[in-house]
């Protein structure tokens, strides 16, 4: 099968079309990816920023259909759509049994760039090849845990669903999970990309009466508003944390979230929070990054919340059906995040159209 590797650090995915897929072990399933989602996340592998073993495949944020499934496998069988989840969730561990399902024990092994059991059931040129999340969506075959999915209706297009597992799942679930945004709240949220913007949408469902959205670009500015952002601000032009105090009446925001991944500006999301608001951090930092944050003025005197934000604190069995009503009932924009439909030979480029701010999300599209 057809995937894109990264063969190292900083180097240009590879496009392979010799990538042999072993069958489904025991708790496996082969999944035919319909189409994946190119997310921020995928690049942060590539540029070092999130260290991932290589060769490996890249891409989580997929949908397909089930081909085949492994022994013991009774959630799903051959011909269903699902969703892959970037975050295994068994249902049965200390957290998922705490309805904490995004920090699930079987994650445990997705650092090592295997599937559960640390082996990986993909090779090219004989060698072994990684996958990410224990998924690898920019391949057109994956095989992956059957926790690591959703059974969703047919009639749900396999391009939008793909969206709902990273992006959609991860900044809807920042505004309606992590975050306990109130009616008429005023919400900043910092970086306006394929997550940004689901937040932004989120905390319009939660019913915030002002989002105030936060990017370098004015083209991300647009698209923020036509998801529901009320005020725009861009950072290279003005101090976002000035703007949020004049639209506050110097007060500071109920709510922030910071989905860039930068200590500045994840600075800037606690600082511009009122006293006894809450900044969610959602954006993935390099590891080494460590925040300076005054303990008195931020946690004492100002009663401030910091959280951080994992998968949007997703439970994904109850979370992709109750995400996919929102989308029937018109209230979330899903096919709107789709700027571009590429196929996988053009992932390279759709870094580069990340970077430079065209894009809310490219789609790789696989044929058949
Ligand atoms: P993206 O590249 O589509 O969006 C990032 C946005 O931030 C872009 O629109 C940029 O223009 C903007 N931006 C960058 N720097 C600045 C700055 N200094 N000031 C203002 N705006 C800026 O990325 P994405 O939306 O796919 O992902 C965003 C982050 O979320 C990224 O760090 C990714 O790794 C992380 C993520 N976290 C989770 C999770 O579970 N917490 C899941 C998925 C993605
Ligand atoms: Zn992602």
């Amino acid at each position: 099968m057809k995937a894109a590797v990264l063969t190292g650090v900083d180097t240009p995915l590879e496009i392979r079309d010799d990538v042999e897929v072993a069958g489904p072990g025991p708790g496996e399933v082969q999944i035919r990816v319909a189409a994946s989602g190119v997310c921020h996340s995928d690049l942060s592998v590539q540029n070092g920023t999130i260290p991932l073993p290589t060769p490996i495949v890249l891409g989580h944020e997929g949908a397909g259909v089930v081909e085949e499934v492994g022994e013991g496998v009774t959630s799903v069988a051959p011909g269903d759509h699902v969703v892959l989840s970037f975050v295994p969730s068994c249902g049965t561990c200390y957290t998922c049994t705490r309805q904490q399902g995004f920090l699930c024990e079987q994650a445990a092994m997705q650092a090592m760039g295997g599937l559960l059991d640390g082996t990986t059931r993909l090779t090219s040129g004989g060698a072994p090849l990684h996958q990410m999340a224990c998924l690898g969506t920019f391949g057109s075959t994956a095989i992956v845990p059957a926790i690591s999915m959703v059974k969703i209706p047919e009639d749900v297009p396999l391009e939008v669903a793909a969206l709902i597992g990273c992006g959609v799942l991860t900044g809807v679930g920042a505004a309606l999970n992590t975050a306990d945004i109130r009616a008429g709240d005023t919400v900043a949220v910092l970086g306006c990309g394929g997550v940004g913007l689901n937040v932004i949408q989120g905390a319009k469902i939660a019913g915030a009466e002002h989002i105030v959205a936060v990017d370098r670009f004015d083209a991300k500015l647009d698209m923020a508003r036509d998801f529901g952002a009320t005020d725009v601000v861009n950072a290279g032009e003005r101090d976002a944390g000035g703007a949020v105090g004049e639209l506050t009446g110097g007060r500071g925001a109920d709510v922030a979230f910071e989905v860039i991944g930068l200590k500045s500006t994840m600075e800037q999301a606690i600082s511009m929070v009122r006293p006894g608001g809450e900044a969610v951090l959602v954006g993935v930092p390099r590891m080494d990054v460590m925040l300076e944050l005054n303990a008195a003025f931020t946690f004492l005197y100002l009663n401030k919340t910091v959280k951080g934000c994992w998968y949007g604190s997703a439970n994904v069995a109850e979370d992709v059906p109750k995400l996919l009503g929102l989308w029937k009932a018109g209230q979330l924009k899903l096919e709107e995040l789709i700027s571009r439909e590429i196929g996988v030979e053009d992932v390279n480029e759709a870094f580069t159209a990340m970077e430079k701010g065209e894009v809310a999300r490219s789609v790789i599209r696989y044929d058949g």
